[in-house]
């Protein structure tokens, strides 16, 4: 207890960086027992930091998830990397995930300047451990040993929770004493409009191919919650019109499977009936327009 009468607990803040699709969001949802990132097979699909709150009986972390780190080019991706190289600055520790298709360090080097500069202590999760077989994850190891200081290497399953107690051991060793920066009772600071948006958006990314998934934004217009139901409307924004027609698909098929698994998940998620009403706009080339990234948050 300190003198407020608050128990001391482990608490701290960690991000979670590192190349797209190596399973970020998917080990955030684990550590939480719960999802609250959007995960699909397809890079680039978280798009803002999300926050987890893990607790324990004596600690609390709280773990940035954060869009993965690229070459950008376009507004949009600029952002998103942005976003999570400007999550280094507040947190106390760095945890670096690659999978095990980068089995040398070399696109990741320029990465390391990254953690150079934050100068905290970095944890390397090597993920999909599941997919490899032991002995080829220590030549591994070894490859990122020379590349930077991390304060430990650790591979993992985030699929199959896999080495996720190593890794809980580890943070708990590095974070700093002090009270609960959060309420026990909330995982996340993401609202339940955001959520259900980013629900609808992780939908198209299952169920749409080539640049589709990228030129959609979902934007949540109402949420309106009365005793037994939810009613959401949103609106799914794409570029052109062509994209529209794809994403409304023949006779509104492919409009009507996003809002049939968007609003499953949501009823599941929420623990209430989802009546949810999606609409599907152009806005010309939204993913340059700095004012429309904004409103996304994501500039
Ligand atoms: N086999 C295996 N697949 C995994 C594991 N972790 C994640 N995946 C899969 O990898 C894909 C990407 O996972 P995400 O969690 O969305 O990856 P991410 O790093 O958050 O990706 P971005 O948000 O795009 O940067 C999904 O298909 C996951 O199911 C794992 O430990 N083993
Ligand atoms: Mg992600």
């Amino acid at each position: 207890m300190d003198y407020h009468g608050e128990k001391q607990v482990k608490s701290g803040f960690v991000a979670l960086i590192g190349p797209p699709n190596v399973g970020k969001s998917t080990l955030l949802n684990a550590l939480l027992g719960q999802k609250i990132s959007i995960v699909s097979p397809k890079p680039q699909t978280t798009r803002n930091k999300i926050l987890g709150i893990v607790n324990g009986d004596d600690y609390q972390i709280v773990i940035i998830d954060t869009p993965g780190i690229h070459t950008a080019r376009s507004p949009l991706n600029q952002g998103m990397v942005k976003m999570a190289v400007s999550s280094l600055a507040d947190v106390d520790v760095i945890i670096f995930m690659i999978d095990i298709s980068f089995p040398l360090p070399g696109k990741i080097i320029a990465a390391t300047d990254h953690l150079q500069n934050a100068g905290k202590p970095v944890i390397l999760l090597v993920n999909k451990a599941d997919l490899a077989e032991r002995e080829k994850l220590l030549p591994i190891l070894d490859a990122y040993r020379n590349v930077f200081p991390f304060h430990a290497m650790i591979p993992i399953s985030a699929l199959q929770q896999d080495g996720t107690d190593i890794l809980l051991k580890e943070l708990l060793q590095l974070l700093p004493i002090g009270p609960r920066l959060y309420p026990e009772d909330i995982p996340t600071d993401s609202t339940e409009r955001f959520i259900a948006a980013e629900i609808i958006r992780e939908k198209i990314f299952l169920l749409t191919t080539q640049e589709i998934p990228y030129s959609c934004a979902v934007v949540v217009d109402s949420f309106q919650e009365e005793e037994k139901k939810i009613t959401i409307h949103a609106t799914i924004f794409v570029e052109r019109k062509s994209q529209k027609g794809i994403i409304i698909g023949k006779q509104g098929s492919m409009l009507k499977q996003i809002g049939q698994s968007a609003r499953l998940e949501l009823k599941e998620l929420l623990g209430i009936n989802i009546v949810l009403k999606l609409w599907v706009k152009i806005r010309k080339d939204w993913s340059t327009d700095e004012f429309f990234l904004r409103e996304l948050g994501l500039s």
